[in-house]
């Protein structure tokens, strides 16, 4: 499906100020020390590494408590680091690279998808989640820029938008998102969900359905004629933390690891894969070793499926 020459740039995220715990910032070190890099080399890509944040103090930035605008947290520290985030995705996409990014907590999508529209503004977006992440800052209740990255791609309420977030470009449309793996969406954004027409597919619709259908039903919503880059970023809270424990909000009833991997197994087999995000792994939310292992594996997992390895 893909080009055996064709290069993943790998863009680490450590950045942890789109919420309030620690740990998340630890999230890329954790995915490289499991190999996530010689495994995407063993199914045949060539791999560069991109560190945007490397100059960053970002401890000393999350605790800057003068930080705030309006109800949102820490805007100043997100809107610099999504905005090099953005810088380092919008490169390796421009130079054809796929952009691997590794988080981090989900805030860092404001930078992947804005890179990936700049180059290919025909794409459409694959959120894969047990939240909305669709908040605006009138909306949150947790002030929390992870849960409004959605929002702020789509341009709305630009009145209330923080300064240091005006870089972020109005770039996706609302019939060019779809959600699986809803289970835990505030009821303000299920109101902005139904306004916005938005393709929304929670765990309700995979019970009643199959993974199967659903990844059809919301491919079909966002790319009917399957011919539109694909970004895919992938939320590992989505699978149930009965296999991925070590994330900052896990909610029980979640995605089996298979159903969580057979998603990405069929963005694969479109061949329309443009980027992919693996974020909220935070290695310092593991009850014990086992579950940190268990939750890595499962992104590492997530990459490797997403980028075509199969099981025969
Ligand atoms: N909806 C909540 C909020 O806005 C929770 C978001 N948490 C996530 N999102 N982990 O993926 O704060
Ligand atoms: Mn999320
Ligand atoms: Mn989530
Ligand atoms: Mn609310």
């Amino acid at each position: 499906k893909y080009a055996a020459t064709k290069n993943l740039s790998l863009v680490l995220a450590p950045f942890s100020g789109g919420q309030g715990k620690g740990g998340v910032e630890d999230g890329p070190e954790y995915l490289l020390e499991h190999g996530i890099e010689k495994h995407l080399k063993s199914l045949g890509w060539s791999t560069t590494i991109s560190d945007p944040l490397k100059d960053d103090d970002l401890a000393a930035q999350k605790s800057d408590l003068s930080d705030v605008s309006g109800k949102c947290k820490r805007p100043k520290m997100v809107g610099q680091a999504t905005k090099k985030i953005y810088a380092a995705v919008k490169e390796a996409a421009h130079k054809g690279d796929i952009p691997v990014t590794l988080g981090g907590d989900h805030s860092i999508a404001m930078g992947t998808i804005a890179g990936t529209l700049d180059k290919h503004p025909d794409a459409c977006v694959l959120w894969i989640d047990a939240h909305g992440d669709i908040n605006t800052p009138s909306t949150s209740d947790s002030g929390n820029i992870h849960g409004m990255p959605v929002s702020f791609l789509m341009g709305m309420e630009p009145e209330a938008c923080p300064p240091d977030l005006k870089w972020v470009p109005n770039c996706i449309a609302a019939n060019k998102i779809a959600y699986i793996g809803l289970r835990d969406v505030d009821a303000e954004e299920k109101k902005i969900l139904k306004d916005h027409n938005i393709s929304a597919f929670s765990m309700y619709h995979v019970d009643k359905y199959g993974i199967s259908k659903v990844v059809e039903m919301a491919l079909d919503k966002i790319n009917p004629n399957r011919d539109c880059p694909i970004h895919l970023s992938y939320d590992v809270d989505a699978i149930d933390p009965l296999y991925v424990p070590a994330t900052g909000t896990p909610v029980r009833g979640g995605l089996t690891l298979r159903e969580g991997l057979f998603i990405a197994e069929e963005v694969a087999e479109t061949g329309l894969l443009c980027a992919l995000d693996v974020v909220e792994v935070n290695p310092a939310l593991a009850a014990h070793d086992v579950h940190v292992l268990d939750t890595v594996s499962a992104g590492v997992s997530i990459a490797k499926c997403a980028l075509g390895e199969t099981l025969l």
